[in-house]
């Protein structure tokens, strides 16, 4: 294997990936244009065995998207709906209980909640939606609202972003969810979602929460204009960050979905291919030497290639997740949901260990 690589003209890197030597942007930018698959994935799974071993993770979770209203209208986003619009909708809090009635019975560890940037929405809402679940489910971790939505809360309540996260997670907030983060390169951003907080703020927001004690996760939303530089520097902003407040849990590369988006239509954009998440998990796995985790988010690139993934870099895929709707409205077909014993099968299939995990990755249960 080692002389596949090196044939692949990536016996430098080979060399620093065993001697646990960082890897440089211009590596980065290597890897990607790298054509030999097999080598990126051997490389990236020899780091993924030394920091996980053959565990594979996954979480009993539930997605609650509690708005689709949203004032930023990202080209890329087939989900956010302005308020007028005939698909437009908004969960009232006895909604947002409803959802979690209706799957009390579930052993769920996580509830995933997100939403648009609502132009009306006061600030309490968000407060008495953390309460409401809580109340319903004391034992739940809630990981909500984007660093994009935190953001917002900042602005509409006058608090900061310091008040905001004090307040939320007196209301029952556990960790911060890695959307919103697109790709920091301010060009990607005028071009694809310009009334979005910047790369800067995103992290800002990030670093903030980890300051505080929070955790939260990454993403990079690939697969549309961004250019290898541009992903590269991507992860380059995410690992400086990381180095600071080591408050990153999870990396997830996210696989752009076309239909239903104004981006897709003007570019003419089909979904990634196979090879290019396969490339995506890698390279991240790679570049991200100091997250301890990366997913590969079987609603986005599929649970059979998400098994693939698991020799590719990954060590989590995610979890039962139970109707999303934010890559479904963009043409995913996938399903909605995966049952427990559904994922266990995959991971043991790809040869891996299943454990289902919590929010924070302390384990629940060995399969
Ligand atoms: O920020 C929007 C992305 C994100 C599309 O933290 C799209 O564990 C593909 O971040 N095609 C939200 N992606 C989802 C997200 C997430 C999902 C699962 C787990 C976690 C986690 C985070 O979805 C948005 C945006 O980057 N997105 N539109 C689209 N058409």
């Amino acid at each position: 294997m080692d002389d596949m690589v090196r044939a692949a003209g990536l016996g430098d890197i080979l060399d620093k990936v065993r001697a646990g030597e960082r890897l440089s942007p211009e590596d980065g930018a290597r890897l990607y244009r790298c054509g030999d698959i097999l080598a990126l994935g051997y490389l990236a799974n020899i780091v993924r065995e030394r920091k996980n071993g053959d565990n594979a993770y996954f979480i009993y979770n539930q997605h609650i998207n509690y708005s689709n209203i949203c004032t930023n209208l990202c080209k890329f986003c087939a989900f956010g709906k302005p308020k007028d619009a005939e698909a437009a909708y908004e969960m009232s809090i006895a909604d947002i209980e409803a959802k979690v009635r209706e799957r009390i019975g579930e052993p769920i560890t996580e509830i995933h909640m997100v939403g648009g940037i609502h132009p009306e929405l006061p600030y309490s809402y968000y407060t008495d939606a953390l309460r409401a679940i809580k109340r319903l489910r004391p034992e739940v971790h809630i990981q909500a609202f984007t660093c994009v939505e935190i953001a917002h809360l900042a602005e509409i309540s006058g608090l900061g972003v310091e008040g905001v996260l004090r307040d939320l997670v007196e209301a029952g907030l556990g960790s911060i969810p890695g959307g919103g983060a697109e790709v920091f390169s301010p060009r990607i951003r005028k071009l694809t979602c310009e009334d979005k907080l910047s790369g800067e703020g995103w992290l800002e927001v990030a670093k903030t929460a980890h300051r505080l004690g929070l955790r939260s996760n990454a993403t990079m939303l690939y697969g549309h204009i961004e250019t290898v530089e541009e992903r590269v520097e991507h992860l380059d902003a995410l690992r400086a960050a990381q180095d600071e407040t080591g408050g990153f849990l999870t990396f997830i590369p996210l696989a752009f979905h076309p239909k239903n988006t104004e981006l897709g239509a003007k570019e003419g954009l089909s979904r990634s291919s196979g090879v290019e998440d396969l490339k995506n998990i890698a390279v991240s796995r790679l570049y991200l030497d100091n997250f301890d985790h990366i997913k590969a988010y079987w609603v986005m690139i599929g649970p059979k290639l998400a098994q693939v993934a698991l020799s590719f870099g990954a060590d989590d895929i995610d979890g039962t997740v139970k109707e999303e709707v934010i890559t479904h409205m963009a043409g995913a077909d996938t399903e909605q949901a995966l049952a427990r014993d559904h994922l266990v099968a995959l991971i043991r299939e790809a040869g891996r260990r299943p454990v289902e995990r919590d929010t924070l990755y302390n384990v629940i249960q060995q399969y």
